[in-house]
């Protein structure tokens, strides 16, 4: 299957903040930028058998062993129950489970795995990306990093990019369309700049990530955009075109849970009493659905718990 060329998106509209582009970084000029910051990557996945390998692949290729810009490349496995775990530690990436990580906070959901990253690194910045992109090149981590190496005032970065259309002439983003820019729009219009707000690319520096709460589930990525705007002001927001973008098109039926965890942490941003740990959507269709909700504790907040590992 070939893909449209990683070139830059036709977009007409220029969102307000600031932009950047991954054409204008590469490998060796942020690794002279670099000085004594020290970078992770961490990929969240969880049953990616049929992307992970190439994707840590490439980082390790180009990012570590060819130009040394990258100190720590983890996946945050989830139990997967595929090969996910020993693909990524054959192609390079230190492999760690949820399961080792603060089990007592809970496993499984991708907000549980990002937490779990930014507590089991290092970095004095955390790139995030997704494990199931299909046209992976490193300019998803090179676009992320650039701003964040070369602008002290960027606290963090979000990537957007164009999706391509499928058979069906749909772009994706279903979720995007329907839920977040709407409840942005109600809700949080100071995010209404944000033209991927679901990106799976993004990153930020560790001493203000650790100071917010991570949403379970799926709701992390919307969360981590209303709460470091809330707490640290949107201008430490900045975003970056990273082109085109291909992954996995989940089937509608597995999106209304993910809509369901954005908007019960929308709602509870928002003010509304929402302390039930798990809501069930009845669905005659595809089947009822009940999905976790609630915040992990910002990782500062941990204090001695934060600093140990569990025993194994
Ligand atoms: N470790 C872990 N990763 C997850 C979990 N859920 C999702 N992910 C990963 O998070 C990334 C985004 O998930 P995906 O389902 O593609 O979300 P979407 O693109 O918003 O539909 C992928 O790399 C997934 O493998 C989870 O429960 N645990
Ligand atoms: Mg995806």
């Amino acid at each position: 299957m070939s893909f449209p060329s990683p070139q830059r998106p036709t977009f007409d509209h220029r969102p307000r903040g600031r932009v950047f582009d991954h054409l204008e970084f590469d490998p060796e000029t942020l690794l002279a930028a670099k000085g004594s910051t020290s970078v992770t990557v961490a990929i969240p996945a969880k049953d990616e058998a049929a992307t992970v390998g190439p994707i840590v692949a490439a980082i390790r290729d180009r990012l570590v062993d060819r130009v040394p810009l990258i100190d720590e490349l983890l996946v945050m496995d989830d139990l997967s129950n595929d090969a996910t775990a020993a693909l990524a530690a054959d192609a390079g990436a230190k492999v760690i489970s949820t399961a080792d990580v603060l089990p007592w906070h809970g496993a499984g959901g991708k907000g549980e795995a990002l937490w779990k990253s930014l507590h089991a690194s290092s970095g004095d910045v955390i790139i995030w990306c997704d494990a199931d992109i299909r046209n992976f090149d490193t300019r998803f981590v090179l676009g992320c990093l650039g701003p964040l190496l070369l602008h002290r005032d960027i606290g963090f970065i979000k990537g957007f990019y164009r999706r391509p259309l499928n058979e069906d002439g749909e772009g994706g983003g279903r979720v995007t369309e329907l839920v977040a820019r709407p409840l942005i729009a109600t809700l949080f219009p100071r995010l209404d700049e944000m033209i991927q707000p679901l990106s799976g690319e993004f990153g930020g520096r560790r001493e203000l990530l650790e100071q917010v709460p991570f949403s379970r589930g799926y709701a992390v990525d919307l969360a981590l955009l209303i709460d470091l705007s809330e707490r640290f002001g949107p201008e430490i927001i900045a975003q970056v075109d990273l082109g085109s973008r291909v992954h996995r098109n989940r089937p509608l039926r597995q999106l209304g849970p993910q809509a369901a965890a954005i908007t019960a942490m929308a709602l509870q941003r928002a003010g509304f009493d929402q302390r039930a740990a798990t809501l069930t959507m009845k669905r005659p269709e595809f089947g009822d659905a009940t999905i976790t909700v609630g915040d992990l504790p910002p990782l500062a907040s941990l204090a001695g718990e934060g600093r140990r590992r569990p025993a194994r």
